[in-house]
């Protein structure tokens, strides 16, 4: 560990907290509930218990944080920088409590006070900085990073507001502000004296050969740290967020003297909206000067943090990439090559070659999706008036690119039909990209960027995703993490292959009969909580059968919810037929101008409540969507799910994670042969994976066929009984027009070819019953699933960065 050091007189050594007894727990959350808290056992409230407990387990943070701080500065370590517009980190608290060792400690101590470690451990608010899969890897890669040993900051933007709380209101999506920091945060910390300026528009003008950039607008960003602390103990890495504050003399102190306080104020305002609000909406030029400006403004005072750490103690920039890995999550942050030129040139005085080669060394792009919609593009006059030094870069850039590569083939360049391709330059300016499964790196290549791959063939690589096993099974299923210690002994929690071990156990009943009771006990604490938190009541014993995940068309959930009501309907035609009794859970929220989305939200509630109030199937079959989807709801219904629904249309979905987690807690996948679903049959085998629809090369044919979408539907008796039902207002009484935008869809033109896979969904769903009647197999299954995913660990994908992208060794 770290050497001991001297400063101020005092041994650092001397203020590490050894591991607590419960006693010296105990007296140290009494201590903060007093002297931190200011409040006393007597009247403390929930949230004061939890605030006293976070003091406490952050206090046993500091360690290793410190320590791990002190070994990466005294041994001269290179470092990663992950930049990402989003982190969904949700609670922190337990997590932190796991990763430091202290769960049972905490629970003893809590159990002799007369109160509930789970109960306060669930006050926490969700930090839910993140829409969905790319926020939540960021996440688990930190986590990774931490327990592996790898130094490493985490970049991103302190949202006062993340993502919106979701209800439903007559089964409609209404959205409110989220407001994660209207309390005080005890995990984060303020460093003032760590602030930047970040520039805005203004002027460049050419003074002695040089260009000199004059904003117009300046705000500063401000580090808060948070520590993320790595399972063991032994390393902690920072969350760096930051949070855009007016610079002083973005005050206009001579209008306000005047009388004008609303104008004089005005720049302030909009210096703070920078880190208002996670992804404004960008449909209005205003929206996307906001969103162009919160990335600029993250990955700003990202680079200048960097370039200065690394002067600290380094005068030669040459030598960065020895030091220094950037990784750029998505292309959201794509403005850091430009910056980090920008730097180097203007600043430091390289040219303008040695600065590209030096920037493009340094960086890496992770690409996380082929949607158009999602892979940005700005245009050049957006570009010029917000970042006109940068837009210089970004031409400069492409004209080099020209000369040194000949003549390019139409299309190919950074700048096409006036829209600054921001996918082609994190490209250009990286030494290495990645996608995030198999399939879609094979289409990152053969689709997305054909023509810079031939370029330069030796950039794209794969890394598939991983989650990391610390939350997504210590955290949330205890039950099935105390059975894997007890069958394979502890290490599985950084060593997840050794769930191999669990194939051994595959045919012995009584283990069998232990892995299904951790379902069971799963089953049971959500019914418990679906009936205390959103008075639904749901059957033990039923099969649970879950999609929770962001509403997106390509995604499918109106395939789900099209395919529970053929379900119902033969219920009711035949109801003595032996089903299989099922609920069906869905969750999850749509972006606030996705009207299609939201459509398909009102239609699985109204299905839900026409289904759950029918006496004939109320047994057999119930719809469930709990509001409000996000990561500590995950927590529990994922370790609950018998089987997992990951149905999108193949080539669409880039990776996916939620398919990991549900299969490392035994849940079964009905799916499509998209993103990580691919290598996740191969390694739990095909039988023991329930496969359907079109590949990714049969989807793009199919959709060059005319009216596939109506030849489909013509075919298929049970897609055309559930769409006339539908039709006929049986779950809009009174308002049978209600869902015409999605029927006139799924007739007419199906992009997402709903209506070509239902017929194979619907077979599938049929062979998920009956294999479920077969409780032997059933769990047979399951187990091989959590046994043969020991690959999907966010510590595998970390590992895979650090030697093919990042060239970096860990400490540990
Ligand atoms: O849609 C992908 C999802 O498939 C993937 O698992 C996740 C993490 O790699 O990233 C999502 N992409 C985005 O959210 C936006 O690019």
């Amino acid at each position: 560990m770290s050497e001991s050091l001297e400063v101020h007189g005092v041994d650092l050594d001397d203020l590490t907290l050894p591991e607590p007894t419960p006693e010296q727990f105990r007296r140290s959350l009494l201590h903060h509930l007093q002297y931190t808290v200011g409040t006393d056992p007597e009247h403390a409230s929930k949230f004061d218990w939890r605030m006293a407990l976070s003091y406490t387990i952050r206090d046993r943070a500091l360690e290793p944080w410190f320590s791990a701080t002190r070994r990466t500065w005294n041994e001269d370590r290179k470092r990663v920088y992950y930049l990402s517009m989003e982190f969904l980190i949700g609670r922190l608290l337990e997590d932190a409590t796991i990763n430091l060792g202290l769960r049972d400690v905490a629970v003893e101590v809590f159990d002799r006070l007369g109160l509930d470690f789970a109960d306060i451990a669930d006050d926490e608010p969700d930090a839910a900085l993140g829409n969905g899969g790319l926020g939540r890897l960021a996440a688990c890669y930190l986590e990774s990073m931490a327990t592996l040993g790898c130094p490493a900051y985490g970049y991103g933007i302190r949202y006062e507001h993340g993502l919106f709380k979701q209800r439903f209101e007559g089964g409609r999506q209404v959205e409110a502000p989220e407001d994660w920091l209207v309390t005080d945060n005890p995990w984060s910390f303020t460093r003032p004296e760590s602030a930047y300026p970040v520039g805005f528009r203004g002027e460049v003008v050419e003074q002695d050969g040089r260009q000199v950039w004059t904003p117009q607008l300046q705000v500063l960003a401000e580090a808060h740290d948070t520590p993320v602390v790595g399972y063991g103990r032994q390393w902690a890495n920072t969350l760096r967020l930051w949070a855009a504050k007016p610079s002083a003399d973005l005050f206009d102190l001579e209008r306000f003297n005047a009388g004008d306080f609303t104008a004089a104020a005005e720049p302030e305002a909009w210096a703070r909206t920078l880190s208002r609000v996670l992804y404004p909406n960008d449909t209005t030029s205003r929206g996307k000067e906001l969103r162009l400006s919160q990335e600029y403004f993250l990955t700003s005072a990202s680079v200048q943090d960097i370039v200065r750490r690394y002067l600290e103690t380094h005068d030669d920039l040459r030598r960065l990439p020895e030091y220094v890995a950037i990784q750029m999550n998505d292309t959201h942050p794509a403005i850091a090559g430009p910056e980090l030129i920008r730097l180097l040139v203007d600043d430091h005085g390289f040219g303008f070659d040695a600065a590209v080669d030096l920037s493009t060394q340094v960086l890496g792009y992770t690409n996380h999706t082929l949607l158009p919609e999602a892979l940005e593009h700005w245009s050049v006059g957006l570009m010029r008036k917000v970042l006109p030094r940068h837009l210089q870069i970004i031409e400069q850039l492409d004209r080099r690119d020209a000369e040194l590569h000949g003549p390019r083939p139409e299309g190919v360049g950074l700048i096409l039909d006036d829209q600054v391709k921001m996918g082609d330059l994190a490209f250009v300016t990286s030494h290495k990209i990645n996608g995030v499964s198999a399939l879609h790196t094979d289409l990152v290549r053969r689709d997305l960027f054909p023509a810079l791959d031939s370029l330069h063939p030796d950039r794209i690589v794969n890394v598939t995703n991983g989650v990391t096993p610390r939350r997504w099974i210590a955290l949330a299923n205890p039950p099935l993490a105390q059975l894997l210690t007890d069958t394979l002994g502890s290490g599985w929690e950084t060593d997840l292959e050794r769930l191999r071990g669990l194939e051994d156990h595959v045919d012995d009943p009584a283990f069998r009969e232990a892995f299904g009771a951790t379902k069971r006990q799963a089953k049971e604490r959500l019914a418990g909580w679906l009936a205390d938190h959103h008075g639904i009541e749901v059957p033990k014993d039923a099969l649970y059968d879950v999609q929770v995940k962001r509403l997106h068309e390509y995604k499918r959930q109106l395939m789900n919810i099209l395919w529970t009501i053929a379900h119902w309907q033969r219920i009711k035609r035949d109801p003595g037929a032996g089903w299989v009794p099922r609920v069906k859970i869905f969750g999850g929220k749509a972006a606030p101008s996705y009207d299609m989305a939201k459509d398909i939200i009102r239609l699985i509630n109204d299905v839900a409540a026409v289904v759950n109030a029918d006496p004939e199937t109320r047994d057999l079959l119930q719809v469930v969507y709990p509001a409000n989807y996000n990561v500590s709801m995950a927590e529990k219904l994922i370790p609950a799910a018998d089987l997992s629904e990951q149905i999108s249309t193949a080539g669409m979905e880039a990776s996916g994670t939620g398919n990991m987690k549900f299969a490392l807690n035994g849940a079964l996948t009905i799916g499509t042969l998209d993103g990580a679903n691919v290598e996740i049959r191969e390694h739990v085998g095909a039988d023991n994976f329930f496969l359907f629809g079109l590949t990714a090369d049969e989807v793009t044919a199919r959709r060059n066929e005319p009216d596939h979408a109506r030849t489909a539907i013509e075919k298929s008796q049970a897609m055309r009984d559930v769409l006339q039902a539908i039709a006929e207002g049986t779950f809009s009484p009174g308002e049978p027009n209600r869902y015409g935008g999605i029927l006139d869809m799924l007739w007419n033109s199906d992009w997402f070819l709903v209506a070509s896979d239902f017929d194979s969904y619907d077979e599938t769903q049929q062979a998920v019953d009956r294999t479920y009647l077969d409780h032997e197999r059933w769990q047979r299954m399951a187990i091989l699933n959590v046994a043969r995913t020991g690959y999907f660990s966010s510590d595998r994908s970390v590992r895979e960065y650090m030697s093919h992208i990042w060239n970096i060794t860990p400490a540990l």
